[in-house]
């Protein structure tokens, strides 16, 4: 893709997010960008951030399922980064007025005690890694008209990243299968989805073993401490104000947060 400069597209994007703008996909107008373009796109979008003082929490897994990907027509997930400033308190506010169209999912977040960093990773290694599993419900917020997008558009958008909150309770990964834990998602008290962990690409681990194997194929790494969002269990629900959104995970824990 020779005429287009990565870095103003990664601030173009940035400015539809902070601006709550949302804007045509960029595969309208190039419709020759490429995945590795796209990522590309997303790292010059991390580095804006990063200049702006905003901290990695973790990088995150999307369209992990199969339902996504073959909507998608694609055989590999994509990832995109958590920050700082998109966390919110369990039991806390979303303002909507901060967001485009924002829509949640329910997840399995986890927390790694050490690095991992050797290619052909496995979900086994992964769980060995892994200090800590806990609920997390993602609020995605693509910068696109609609939520239209063709796949390099979602990659340079930070893979739609918008908010996250963490449940409060961590558990060790060894004492739950994490294939066949069941996730309820409600919104006033009314379940909008579920799902079994295994809607993760047949376990949440195998998500954070190719997200490794992804990014050391660029050479970096996973690292001690990151956040890692595995992927949505359930289907996205589109948000709206009043409503209180809550996950349950068995055995995980619960959590929650309310639309301002
Ligand atoms: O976390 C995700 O699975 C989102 C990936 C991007 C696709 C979307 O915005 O629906
Ligand atoms: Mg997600």
């Amino acid at each position: 893709m020779g005429d287009i400069n990565f870095k103003s597209i990664a601030e173009f994007l940035n400015s539809a997010e902070t601006e709550k703008k949302e804007v045509t996909r960029l595969t309208a107008d190039h419709p020759e960008l490429s995945v590795q373009d796209a990522y590309r796109i997303q790292e010059e979008l991390v580095k804006i951030k990063l200049a702006q003082g905003c901290k990695i929490l973790g990088p995150k897994m999307g369209l992990t399922s199969q339902a996504k990907m073959k909507q998608m027509n694609v055989e590999e997930p994509i990832y995109g980064y958590i920050f700082d400033y998109m966390a919110l308190p369990n039991g806390g506010e979303l303002r909507m007025q901060e967001l485009i169209h924002p829509k949640v999912e329910a997840e399995i977040a986890f927390i790694l005690g050490r690095d991992i960093e050797e290619p052909g990773v496995s979900g086994v290694q992964v769980l060995a890694a892994t200090e800590y599993v806990t609920p997390a419900l993602e609020i995605i917020d693509s910068r696109y008209e609609n939520f239209k997008f063709n796949l390099p558009d979602v990659i340079a958008d930070n893979a739609s990243s918008s908010r996250v909150v963490l449940g409060s309770r961590l558990t060790r990964p060894s004492n739950l299968e994490l294939d066949l834990v069941g996730v309820t998602l409600s919104i006033n008290g009314e379940i909008k989805a579920l799902g079994a962990g295994a809607a993760v690409l047949g376990h949440p681990a195998n998500s954070v073993a190719m997200l490794a194997n992804m990014l050391a194929r660029k050479g970096e790494k996973l690292r001690a401490g990151d956040v890692i969002l595995t992927g949505g269990v359930t289907e996205a629900v589109l948000l709206t104000v009043g409503d209180t959104v809550s996950a349950k995970l068995d055995g995980l824990g619960e959590v929650s947060f309310t639309v301002k």
